[in-house]
């Protein structure tokens, strides 16, 4: 009685945790079908729900299923998340596609679960956005957000199963040789950091930038918020670090800051600097909870600051956990199955 679900682009590291945390969260499922590319078709995943084979993609197969969880390219949603929503299918997309549609809802369950509504096309924020803004939106409640400054130390994982590759490789490669070749990433990354993730603007900021800014004030429906984000991809496998000061409205402690965090969906406050425990990307890897710490009174913004670090994983609530989030909202406000 449960929907079918449908995943698109099983093959990828985003697709392959959708899977596992559809899994692990016992989504209501009734049937679950796994599709990828002709190349990929016909071949056997292991998966949380045992051998499944995987399909080609077809608008006609996936529209058999209730709900898709997507996982491909921009372009590729761009063509087939309207036709599989023609055809009533609820389409969870995980693209920059449709984020900056009016018409489409972009959400973090935590932060606008309400934004769904009827939508058939609901997008699932960028990872570097999702982990910042689940810890800033119980600061926002408390203090108002006045000014955001971003700063990301961002994982290989958020260039796909092939940047996580790349990055073993030239580790490898460069502790034997000195060279590591680089295909995926603009330099090579081990023993390095890049501080250019997509495109650059015509404002001197990236894409990746840019989106943490535009993504942040839909999601918690501040059209103005003034926030920007310097982003930096470095050599750690999947979880993603950032530091944010923000000035606010209201005065505020970091005392009182951790306490209204640890309260907060989504979030797990470690902070305790005399132990060395402070959040860390190889901690956080794994976990569905953003890790956030080192929560301290800003020295530019005073009584009316706060800086903090954040980790988060960069396929969970950077990607996979989020989409499926959405997808138990879904089921909550609407039914989707026959
Ligand atoms: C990155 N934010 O880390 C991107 C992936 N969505 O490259």
């Amino acid at each position: 009685s449960g929907p079918k679900v449908a995943v698109i682009g099983v093959t990828g590291a985003v697709g392959k945790e959708m899977v596992n945390v559809l899994h692990d969260r016992a989504f209501p499922l009734s049937e679950l079908r796994l599709f990828a590319s002709e190349r990929s078709a016909g071949k056997t995943l292991e998966t949380s729900y045992g051998s499944k084979t995987i399909e080609a993609f077809s608008v006609d197969a996936v529209a058999e299923c209730d709900i898709a969880l997507m996982a491909v390219s921009g372009d590729f949603a761009k063509e087939y998340a309207p036709q599989l929503a023609a055809k009533g299918v609820t389409v969870i997309d995980n693209s920059s596609a449709f984020r900056y549609d009016a018409d489409k809802p972009l959400v973090i369950p935590e932060i606008n679960p309400q934004d769904v509504g009827d939508a058939r096309i609901i997008a699932n924020p960028n990872c570097t956005t999702a982990i910042l803004a689940v810890a800033l939106w119980p600061l926002h409640q408390a203090y108002g957000l006045k000014k955001v400054l971003v700063s990301t130390y961002q994982a290989a994982s958020g260039a796909g199963a092939e940047g996580m590759a790349e990055l073993e490789d030239q580790a490898r490669a460069y502790l034997d040789t000195g060279v590591a070749a680089n295909k995926v990433f603009a330099h090579p990354l081990p023993f390095n950091l890049i501080p250019h993730i997509d495109v650059f603007q015509d404002n001197g900021y990236t894409k990746e930038e840019m989106k943490v800014t535009w993504e942040s004030r839909k999601i918690m429906g501040l059209p103005d918020l003034a926030l920007s984000c310097t982003a930096v991809r470095i050599p750690t496998s999947r979880a993603h670090a950032e530091t944010a000061v923000i000035e606010t409205e209201r005065p505020c402690s970091p005392d009182e800051a951790r306490a209204i965090l640890s309260k907060a969906a989504g979030v797990k406050v470690v902070d305790d600097p005399a132990a060395k425990v402070y959040p860390m990307p190889l901690n956080a890897s794994g976990k569905y909870d953003v890790e956030v710490g080192r929560i301290r009174q800003n020295l530019v913004f005073g009584d009316h600051g706060l800086e903090f670090f954040v980790c988060g994983d960069q396929l969970l609530k950077g990607a996979a956990l989020n989409a499926v989030q959405i997808a138990e909202v879904v089921l909550e406000q609407r039914t989707v199955a026959a």
